[in-house]
């Protein structure tokens, strides 16, 4: 695929997400009061080790890209930012989990349990969860442009997004559909990845529109978007396991192939997989038309950078 964008005005998505991600981060930082209750800190500090370990912070930066893009300002989305982005380290979190994936590394850090211990991870995965309602659902902390009306709709949809109409189901569909004999059937894989990785993007995006402003049009139009860029997401994922486990080895069949979970690739091969992904990274952008171009570079940036990314 080759990197090309559908606006006119050059537009640095680098310096962008680093800017963006300064800010988000030393929100977050300051979301987790250090020293709130001495006598049982470690729930603190477990929470604040895993929000801290780095990520790209793209939820939070989607969410505030996609305020402006409706008619807000971004600083208006910020608690609700800082809410997606504790949402999937939660999910992370619990993922990481002997009972789940079983990971000792994530971020390039020791994953919670490791750091801390299985109980820590699961209750501080618990804590970050109900912190992001509660952050999102603080009323003074949005300006009064902001209206109640909105904010109980973002908190629905964060609900949304994150139980059985999202992340925990396609987590435990995921989960189900591992390690069967027969691969997972390809409208199975695209619903597993709807619910599991689009949902909490379409969340990001749709709930920083509302905070912004943005009409019942614009709103379904960002939420197409996100959807579109939640597959490509995974889609290409998919194609970085197989190419990049393949340049490793030094041979074709990669790690990807070898595992037990079903994956595009395995599913549709490498070729029809990249077009597969370009499609839905024209699909996105397809959702931004109407929108003022310049407005909208962040978004379509974003999802190039979700397409061409090497990690
Ligand atoms: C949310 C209620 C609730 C439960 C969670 C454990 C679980 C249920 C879900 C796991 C979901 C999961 C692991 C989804 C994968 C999401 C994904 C694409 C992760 C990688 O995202 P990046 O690349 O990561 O944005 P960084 O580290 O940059 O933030």
């Amino acid at each position: 695929m080759s990197a090309q964008s559908t606006t006119a005005t050059p537009f640095d998505i680098k310096q962008y997400m680093i800017e963006k991600a300064a800010m988000v981060n030393q929100a977050l930082d300051s979301a987790i009061p250090a020293k709130a209750f001495p006598q049982s800190n470690l729930l603190h500090e477990a929470m604040h080790y895993s929000l801290m370990a780095g990520g790209k912070r793209i939820r939070p930066i989607l969410c505030l890209a996609a305020c402006k893009l409706a008619g807000g300002l971004e600083p208006w989305a910020l608690p609700v930012a800082l809410a997606t982005e504790m949402i999937h380290t939660m999910s992370l979190m619990h993922d990481d989990l002997p009972f789940m994936d079983n990971d000792d590394l994530r971020r390039g850090k020791l994953t919670c349990h490791k750091a801390f211990d299985e109980p820590t991870a699961l209750l501080a995965g618990d804590a970050l969860l109900s912190l992001a309602f509660k952050t999102a659902s603080n009323l003074s902390s949005y300006p009064v442009d902001v209206s109640p009306d909105r904010i109980a709709r973002i908190v629905g949809e964060l609900a949304r997004c994150s139980g059985t109409e999202g992340v925990a189901e396609g987590q435990l569909v995921d989960i189900k559909s591992t390690g069967l004999s027969e691969p997972v059937p390809l409208d199975k894989l695209e619903y597993i990845h709807l619910h599991k990785t689009s949902a909490l993007l379409e969340a990001a995006v749709v709930t920083g529109a509302i905070i912004g402003g943005g009409s019942d049009e614009q709103i379904d139009r960002l939420r197409g978007y996100a959807r579109s860029i939640g597959l490509l997401f995974q889609v290409v994922d998919d194609i970085l396991d197989l190419t990049k486990s393949s340049e490793e080895l030094g041979k074709t069949a990669g790690k990807d192939l070898a595992s037990d979970k079903t994956t595009y690739p395995k599913l549709i091969g490498l070729d029809k997989s990249r077009e597969f992904a370009e499609e839905l990274l024209g699909q996105a952008k397809e959702q931004l038309n109407g929108f003022d171009s310049e407005s909208a570079a962040p978004l379509v940036y974003l999802a190039n950078y979700i397409a061409y990314r090497q990690i």
